[in-house]
């Protein structure tokens, strides 16, 4: 299955109705603003590496005012100008490689060039999910300038084929992406979680903001293709999906910091598993590690998720703000439901 027959069943209503509207702008400007998204429990291994179809289904949450704002609009050179937080961005560097055959699947060929402007208040490529809201935004800016009309379903279809993660960056609180069995992906994307937990918050603590060696797509592949630990994983993700909606139904929040937690370490572990083996962890990352679990020993309900990167994001309720804080005195907080 091709990106492109995606395209053209999401678009199949429009492409009767008018064809030329899927790139021919209703407004000068497109507007989109999409969340970054944390994985409380992980995707990681796809079952289609064209069309980023997982291998399991994940779950995240937002984190609402973090994440990127993209403006699009169309202009008449032959190439997409792609401005990152006020920076050109080098037309043959990977990050516009990549934004640009994306576009490519949409637009009719060699026409329809466009200035994009984004802004994200995260690091870029440092485990912050900066391609999933980067593609969100991308595809909600476009749904906006060309006046596509779709459903968020049918957004977070389109942005998946961008980078699998995006699926689930439409929506602030919970949300889950589905695996879907389909070979075309039509059942593969994001559903927010009708579950609410004002107290959460969750602490991003930078310890580096170096490009990773090693991108989250190659580590997956490497992981699925070598590491015999991860015949476990997709067990592993249903027990965790399950634990994690119980834990919200009942807002049990040990239930919940210990089940990303424990979800975190074995993707880690599958990795540690490859080889290659894949090591995200830096010397500090593990130091915070050891200070998480001596607090929690002291009674702080204080847990951590770790995706494909050195830094660490704390899990903890509102009430423990303070000591957290005291605990790592760089943590950027944030609450999940404001
Ligand atoms: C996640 N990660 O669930 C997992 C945990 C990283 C670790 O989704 O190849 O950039 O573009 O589909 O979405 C990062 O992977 O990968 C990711 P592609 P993506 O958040």
């Amino acid at each position: 299955m091709k990106k492109s027959d995606v395209i053209r069943a999401v678009f199949h209503s429009l492409l009767q109705e008018a064809p030329n509207k899927v790139w021919q702008p209703q407004h000068e400007k497109g507007l989109g603003f999409a969340p970054t998204n944390i994985a409380l429990c992980k995707y990681w291994g796809k079952r289609d590496i064209e069309l980023n179809l997982p291998m399991t289904s994940s779950l995240s949450i937002a984190l609402p005012d973090k994440g990127a704002l993209t403006s699009v609009s169309l202009h008449d050179q032959s190439y997409d100008r792609i401005i990152l937080n006020d920076q050109e961005v080098v037309r043959d560097s990977a990050f516009a490689v990549r934004t640009s055959q994306f576009l490519d699947l949409f637009r009719p060929q060699k026409t329809g060039y466009l200035q994009i402007d984004i802004k994200m208040n995260i690091p870029v490529a440092a485990g912050l999910a900066s391609s999933a809201c980067g593609f969100a935004s991308l595809v909600s800016a476009l749904n906006d300038l060309f006046d596509w009309k779709l459903k968020k379903q049918s957004l977070s279809i389109l942005a998946r084929l961008g980078s699998g993660s995006a699926a689930r960056s439409f929506w602030n609180g919970f949300v889950e992406w589905y695996a879907g069995v389909r070979p075309d992906g039509m059942d593969s994307f994001g559903e927010p979680l009708a579950f609410e937990w004002p107290e959460l918050c969750v602490g991003i603590l930078t310890m580096s903001e170096v490009e990773k060696p090693i991108s989250s797509r190659e580590a997956m592949q490497r992981t699925v293709n070598s590491s015999l630990l991860y015949g476990s994983w997709p067990k592993k993700v249903a027990q965790d999906l399950a634990i994690l909606k119980q834990a919200m139904q009942v807002t049990n929040f040990p239930l919940l910091g210990g089940t990303a937690e424990s979800n975190a370490l074995t993707m880690h572990a599958t990795m540690l598993s490859s080889w290659p083996p894949v090591c995200y962890f830096m010397p500090e990352t593990i130091a915070a590690m050891h200070k998480i679990w001596k607090s929690r020993k002291e009674g702080l309900e204080l847990y951590f998720t770790q995706d494909a990167g050195p830094n660490l994001k704390l899990l903890f309720l509102e009430q423990d703000k303070e000591q957290v804080q005291q605990l790592f005195p760089s943590v950027d907080i944030v609450k999940v439901f404001e």
